[in-house]
């Protein structure tokens, strides 16, 4: 599936007492000097790779020519920036020194070669980087800000007369999170207490001056990560104004026709990408109203509530003649990275999802007329779903002209709550049972799952569930959680190579907001 799906005409909106709001929010960043814990090597383990130690605690290496390497070990995943020196043993420096750096989240990224890189997403995201150091010794200080757990220092070349001796290897960790605001988990449970672990960790490196998706790739704030993220903020770090933060982007940055675009960037300025995702778009309504269920904000709920509004009317203009979602064969929609999947169904049952909010939030305000208007929309949406898209004799909801059924679709209808709990506790049963069509692929889509099978009482499902995907990520070796992660395929990716997934994706991270709202009572 090509990832591109540019707005025409594209034309970013700007308001600037927003931005000005946001910019008044943005976070200082906590820097902490992380040593590396040791000297490891990559090795071969079943179709996988793993770190095996060489030695604990790391102050220099040996004296390395052409060919040499050291592999560190930072102990967990990093956020930061890297430095270390660089002293010539042997004749004086008579060339300069040639190294190769590689950043690893995953041993899999160090022990890859990545110069036959095919996938297709830009291969500017892969770690590597190649550089000379002409004068020596040398302090090196790399620009980049890296996401990794282990660094690969190999020398290309020297000369024949002199080698080099890597020492003072440091690297500043950044991030917005404040470790200390978190509260203690009260669980006697060590499987919950893992995935907790995890799941912190991946938030806090991925809360830096936005909530980013993940900090290798694509560094940026995505509105369906943030939604997850923010929730998994409220139980966790409760940073909400950086949350605040980031809905005050999301309104002063949009898109033709006040449209919420599916991502920002931050640099060299806060903008709006041309990216458009009918789904994304209306989680803005689901960000605000969960906000201000977390902290009953009313003034930022009064500011931005037009947006949201905005949002619905857009995504309402999208409906057929038979009051259904209008399908396209673009990139126009996300629900999940599933081969194939069709994304009307889900479509329909996330504009019933975020209608519900709707209502909710023009109630808080006073704008009965709103939520009138939303809960009429509603009504027919969800009529003309149980008309056109559900299949009584299967007992599941259809999507597209293919009539496609998907895990993803089902799991939309239950959270939608177009049938009463009965109806829906049988529609989660029989998915589980049956396990028909697309089945889900990224933990995006299995955190909605997860809420649909706790919303309807299936606890103990929830909880096998979550132990057996995200607990499986752990098994695996997983210090955060993954972009994707398919238990059956440790090579699967959206983007046609492994080397290009993120393994530190915010999105990933809500094992804590399951735990801490449900399990740790
Ligand atoms: C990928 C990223 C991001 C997600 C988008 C749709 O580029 O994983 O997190 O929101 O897809």
């Amino acid at each position: 599936m090509a990832i591109t799906n540019r707005i025409e005409n594209f034309r970013m909106e700007v308001n600037e007492a927003f931005l000005a709001k946001a910019e008044a929010l943005a976070p200082s960043l906590i820097e902490t000097a992380v040593p590396p814990a040791g000297a490891v090597e990559i090795v071969p383990a079943g179709q996988d790779y793993a770190a095996r130690e060489v030695c604990r605690g790391f102050s220099r290496s040996r004296p390395l020519g052409r060919g040499d390497s050291v592999c560190l070990d930072f102990g967990d995943h990093r956020v930061g920036y890297i430095s270390f020196t660089l002293a010539p043993v042997g004749s004086p420096p008579d060339a300069p020194a040639y190294l190769r750096l590689k950043f690893g989240e995953i041993p899999y990224e160090i022990a890859a070669d990545l110069s036959h890189y095919q996938g297709e997403v830009s291969r500017s995201w892969l770690q590597e980087e190649f550089i000379h150091v002409d004068v020596l010794p040398a302090q090196v200080r790399l620009p980049r800000r890296y996401a990794f757990r282990y660094l690969e220092i190999t020398v290309l070349d020297t000369s024949p007369k002199y080698q080099v001796v890597v020492g003072d290897v440091a690297c500043t960790a950044v991030t917005s999170a404040d470790r200390s605001a978190v509260p203690p988990l009260k669980t006697a449970d060590p499987e919950l207490a893992a995935l907790d672990r995890a799941s912190l960790k991946t938030m806090e490196d991925c809360m830096q001056s936005v909530f980013e998706d993940g900090p290798k790739r694509d560094r940026r704030l995505w509105i369906a990560d943030l939604r997850l993220q923010a929730l998994t903020n409220y139980v966790t770090f409760r940073n909400n104004d950086l949350v605040k933060r980031c809905l005050y982007l999301f309104a002063a940055l949009t898109q033709n026709g006040g449209r919420v675009g599916a991502c920002l960037f931050m640099e060299p300025r806060p903008q709006v990408d041309d990216t458009a995702l009918f789904d994304y778009s209306l989680f803005f309504v689901s960000c605000l109203h969960d906000y201000y269920e977390a902290t009953g904000d009313k003034e930022t709920l009064a500011e931005l509530y037009p947006t949201a509004k905005r949002q619905l009317e857009l995504a309402l203009a999208e409906l057929d003649g038979r009051g259904i979602v209008s399908d396209r064969d673009s990139w126009w929609c996300f629900l999940d990275w599933g081969d194939g999947l069709n994304k009307q169904a889900g479509a329909q049952a996330i504009l019933i999802y975020t209608l519900k909010q709707g209502v909710k939030l023009a109630r808080r305000l006073g704008a009965e007329a709103d939520a009138t208007r939303y809960e009429a929309e509603i009504q027919s949406a969800s009529q003309a779903a149980l008309e056109q898209l559900w299949d009584s004799g299967k007992g599941f909801f259809l999507s597209g002209a293919g009539r496609q059924v998907s895990w993803a679709s089902q799991v939309w209808f239950v959270l939608a709550g177009v049938f009463p709990q009965e109806e829906n506790i049988r529609l989660l049963e029989r998915l589980m049972e049956q396990n028909p069509g697309v089945p889900l692929a990224t933990p995006y889509a299995y955190h909605y799952f997860i809420q649909a099978l706790m919303e309807n009482g299936l606890t103990e499902q929830a909880v096998a569930a979550m132990k057996g995907y995200w607990g499986e990520m752990l098994r695996e070796g997983a210090d955060t959680f993954w972009e994707l992660f398919d238990p059956n395929d440790r090579y699967a990716s959206p983007y046609g190579s492994r080397a290009v997934n993120s393994f530190c994706h915010a999105w990933s991270s809500t094992p804590s907001y399951f735990i801490r709202n449900y399990l740790d009572g």
